[in-house]
């Protein structure tokens, strides 16, 4: 046997990420992750995913702490490893799009408080909503000596998205000035032998390295990842076993072992992963127990194929729909989703757009008319302000939704002024440092909430002991 050319496959693990986002809805907190750091750090994973939007929305609103804080205190535990963050390009870590002053703002307080690897996406797969934080990271990344640019497309399927389709954009992405590209699978849409054909197009087409990012849903990622790997993708997103597979990624040691003795072989210690599973196990079981952790999220979704819709869109959508006491309605939504996403130009389905697309067909299918009712979200897009679709949108759609209003073809972010300032403005009474007015500009109202939660813990009122009907709060 010839001997082959070593290339060991790099592993991002996505555990104090994405795999607690797919399946807990972003709810393991940062006590939780702390004693477990020392044993992930000696891996020798390629990224940490720790940080993104859902982390920092459920931090503030359901956790009650700073998501700022986790992110330092992850930092000062992992000392060889680096940390990676997933960014929504124009809409940051938010739901709507910003103004450029508050993109760079947020990019250089992510790479000064610990993040290296920043993954930013656009939710059309619009290349201009993407050069801003690009451009951010490239500047900090000289001043702070910490950075990295990833772009990330949003993989979809549809007649738009073709081989040609994709290649051009690694073409872009490099001449963007990026540092590697990701191919982001929300919904594992990417079967193993289109991946064959998509990687082998896509190395030729770009120097850049390649990573690749998918979720377990529909049950093909581990074979995806086999054939991406001999295809030559560099990099492959796992998770530790006890938060792995179903609208998760696929397992980390399972992936490990499979490329085992091969040149792909990651030299990672079996050992130790099974260790930093065990610290994981028990919470898995709690979560379980709890109902955090929904059986139905777990098995094989076939159906994701069909609908085309990432995890933690169908973790959203079961809770609207168990709210509106509807959890009946959820094939029908289901079914709903495809519609709304031809009518808003075949978007790809990745926060906001899955969002958008997910509210919109719950309310098309519980108010029993289409657009009876459109969010202000589905309003934008028709607009043109979250960017350009690949296909054209519904003009019936547009002229139900939006009668009469103008569209914009422009990027929408350079009719925006700069806001940073009205932003700190509007929150200064709360500032304790000089985040807090990104966490504000992100979800005002939820980071105020949690700016008085704050405060009140400060001034050391016992929220357990408070006197709320009284309004005695003891000090
Ligand atoms: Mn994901």
């Amino acid at each position: 046997m010839s001997e082959q050319i070593k290339k060991p496959i790099k592993i991002t693990e996505t555990i104090l990420r994405d795999a607690h986002q797919s399946l807990i809805a972003t709810r393991m907190p940062t006590e939780f992750m702390l004693p477990i750091v020392d044993k992930m750090d000696k891996v020798g994973y390629h990224s940490v995913e720790c940080w993104g939007g859902a982390t920092f929305d459920a931090s503030l609103r359901f956790l009650k702490e700073d998501p700022w804080d986790r992110l330092r205190k992850l930092r000062d535990g992992f000392k060889n490893t680096k940390l990676q963050m997933l960014f929504r390009g124009q809409n940051i870590l938010g739901y709507r799009p910003y103004a450029d002053d508050v993109v760079e703002y947020f990019v250089q307080k992510s790479i000064s408080n610990g993040i290296d690897v920043i993954r930013i996406f656009d939710c059309l797969n619009d290349l201009r909503n993407l050069q801003a934080a690009v451009d951010a990271t490239n500047k900090y990344k000289v001043q702070e000596g910490r950075g990295h640019a990833q772009v990330a497309l949003s993989y979809t399927l549809g007649d738009a998205y073709t081989l040609e389709y994709w290649t051009d954009m690694a073409k872009k992405i490099e001449e963007m000035g990026a540092d590697s590209i990701c191919i982001k699978d929300m919904a594992g849409l990417l079967v193993p032998y289109k991946a064959t054909e998509m990687i082998s197009a896509m190395k030729s087409a770009t120097k850049l390295p390649i990573q690749l990012h998918t979720h377990y849903t529909s049950g093909v990622a581990g074979m995806t990842y086999l054939k991406a790997v001999e295809a030559g993708v560099d990099v492959i997103d796992t998770a530790m076993s006890p938060f792995a597979m179903g609208t998760s990624q696929p397992a980390t040691e399972v992936m490990v072992e499979t490329f085992k003795g091969t040149p792909y072989d990651t030299g990672f210690d079996q050992n130790l992963l099974a260790e930093i599973a065990d610290y994981f196990r028990p919470y898995r079981d709690e979560c379980l127990a709890n109902g955090l952790l929904n059986p139905k999220v777990m098995g094989v979704d076939i159906k994701t194929l069909l609908y085309q819709v990432p995890g933690g869109m169908l973790s959203n959508m079961v809770s609207q729909l168990k709210e509106q006491n509807a959890e009946d309605k959820y094939y029908d939504v289901l079914k709903e989703i495809p519609q709304v996403r031809k009518d808003l130009g075949e978007p790809p389905l990745v926060t906001p757009s899955s969002q958008i697309v997910g509210t919109q067909a719950v309310f098309n299918v519980l108010m029993g008319e289409r657009y009876k009712m459109a969010t202000k979200e589905t309003k934008a897009v028709l607009r043109g302000e979250y960017g350009q679709t690949v296909k054209p949108m519904s003009q019936e759609v547009i002229d139900k939704v939006i009668p009469g209003e103008e569209r914009i073809t422009c990027r929408y972010a350079d009719l925006l002024d700069n806001e940073l300032d009205k932003l700190e403005s509007e929150m200064k009474e709360w500032k304790q440092q000089d985040e807090d007015v990104l966490s504000y500009a992100l979800f005002p109202q939820v980071a105020t909430d949690f700016f008085k939660y704050r405060q009140a813990q400060q001034d050391k009122v016992d929220m357990t002991q408070a006197d709320t009907k009284n309004g005695a709060y003891p000090v």
